[in-house]
């Protein structure tokens, strides 16, 4: 039997019985490491060994909700079913997960430090996490972040990557300073264009040169007020998974804009172009095309703002009511840059619809509540369905739209089913 960390023991052939059970040497070695004797020590089974001693889950060691989905552990990606994403701001337990390399070894606050460069830029400057603090305003939004490949489970023929269903999407409040303030302070010239984010998450080759991912956005995206250099999450320090110690976070645009670990900010006077920048990462065909067919990367544009789409929170799929009953349904509608305008809800598979209240975002770029009292006329299955409609009268598909060959940009309506009985 080894010692692992303190409180891990692993068992070896050795230390079991014939029978299954534990050696009186073994329970009595996990007595002494959780401070008790441990009584009734003879019917301990090597298949169900005491609490203290048994794998972590990894969802609870990561501090993640345990009802999560894991998809993939290295990197980590992470989803949330849509009935845990019923907060108005998305609790930090909550949220997905979307590693493209390994977590950086070092994110302490107190050493940290972001450099501004580029072609674009006046002189090269370097600031300490707190000097940043210190000398630039700090302001709070809440913001939708949500993967440019949520939904990408439901194209045909499938699309590589990340088998997300609906849960790659929460709205958090993000405390920080500006972009803009601090681009300012740097001072950036005309030929500035875009700018790229660089992490310090660590390459799955392990190879300390290789950039992981170095994504950015339009230099008029970057000077909005909302896009900031974060150091907070709802009001904590932000999770070592999400970005610890500072992130740059741009709402309504493809979570992979939001750099994690952020060290670096380049602005340049081109399109940037790190890795994953180019066609086809995050970038969909200029034009429609054929299910499974290929694309040519000249045929390619880059994803900007994500288009409108809505997620029932309340009830789960499946929920049962009595008849004469009400269900109150609720949930949450975004758009991109753009505000929602109204939310519809159908029971009849789309044969008509009926209004939702809507609420009004807390600031630009933050999902809207929606909510309706559903009447249903009689026993049986029916489906609730949910479909947003954006400031510009664009409104969600009701089946998947447009294929393309990396699976993104699903935003057809969310459906749950609901049993009247
Ligand atoms: N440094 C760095 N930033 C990153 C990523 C990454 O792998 N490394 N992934 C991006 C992608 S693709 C997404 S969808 C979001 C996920 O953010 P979250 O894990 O906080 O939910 O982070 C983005 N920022
Ligand atoms: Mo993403």
């Amino acid at each position: 039997m080894s010692k692992e960390k303190s409180r891990s023991i692993r068992v070896n052939k050795g230390d079991v019985s014939r029978r299954g059970f534990l050696k009186n040497s073994v329970v009595a070695a996990m007595g002494t490491l959780i401070g008790a004797p441990i009584v009734f020590s003879e019917n301990v089974r090597a298949n169900m060994l005491p609490l203290p001693f048994q794998q972590g889950d990894p969802l609870k060691d990561l501090g993640k909700d345990p009802a999560l989905i894991v998809l993939n552990d290295r990197p980590w990606n992470i989803e949330t079913p849509p009935h845990l994403l019923d907060d108005e701001i998305t609790p930090a337990d909550k949220m997905f997960v979307r590693n493209n390399g390994l977590l950086p070894k070092e994110t302490d606050a107190g050493t940290w430090t972001l450099s501004i460069d580029g072609e674009a830029v006046k002189r090269k400057k370097s600031y300490t996490l707190q000097e940043l603090k210190d000398k630039f305003p700090h302001y709070s939004y809440q913001l939708v972040l949500e993967c440019g490949g949520n939904g990408r489970a439901e194209f045909n023929p499938p699309a590589k990557g990340n088998q997300w269903r609906l849960g790659a999407i929460h709205c958090a409040r993000w405390t920080g300073v500006r972009l803009k303030d601090v681009l300012n302070d740097v001072g950036i010239t005309d030929k500035a264009k875009y700018i790229g984010y660089y992490g310090k998450d660590i390459h799955l080759s392990g190879n300390p040169d290789k950039v992981v991912i170095s994504r950015g956005v339009p230099i008029h995206k970057a000077l909005e007020d909302e896009t900031l250099i974060a150091f907070s999450l709802n009001g904590g320090p932000i999770p070592k998974l999400h970005g610890q110690p500072l992130r740059l976070v741009v709402g309504g645009w493809p979570a992979s804009t939001s750099g994690k670990w952020l060290s670096r900010i380049s602005v340049r006077d081109r399109v940037h172009d790190g890795p994953k920048m180019e066609a086809p990462s995050y970038s969909v065909p200029k034009f429609p095309v054929e299910p499974g067919s290929k694309v040519k990367h000249e045929d390619f544009k880059i994803i900007q703002s994500m288009p409108v789409k809505s997620l029932i929170t309340y009830p789960k799929s499946g929920a049962m009511i009595k008849e004469g009953q009400k269900l109150e349904i609720r949930g949450h509608a975004w758009a991109g840059d753009r505000e929602v305008k109204h939310v519809e809800y159908s029971i009849d598979f789309g044969a008509t619809w009926k209004e939702a209240r809507l609420s009004p975002p807390p600031n630009r770029l933050a999902w809207q509540r929606f909510q309706a009292t559903v009447d249903f006329p009689q026993k049986g299955y029916y489906e609730v369905w949910a479909k947003a409609t954006d400031s510009a009268g664009v409104s969600q598909p009701m089946v998947v739209p447009g294929w393309n060959p990396k699976g993104y940009l699903n935003n057809a309506t969310h459906r749950i089913a609901v049993k009247v009985v």
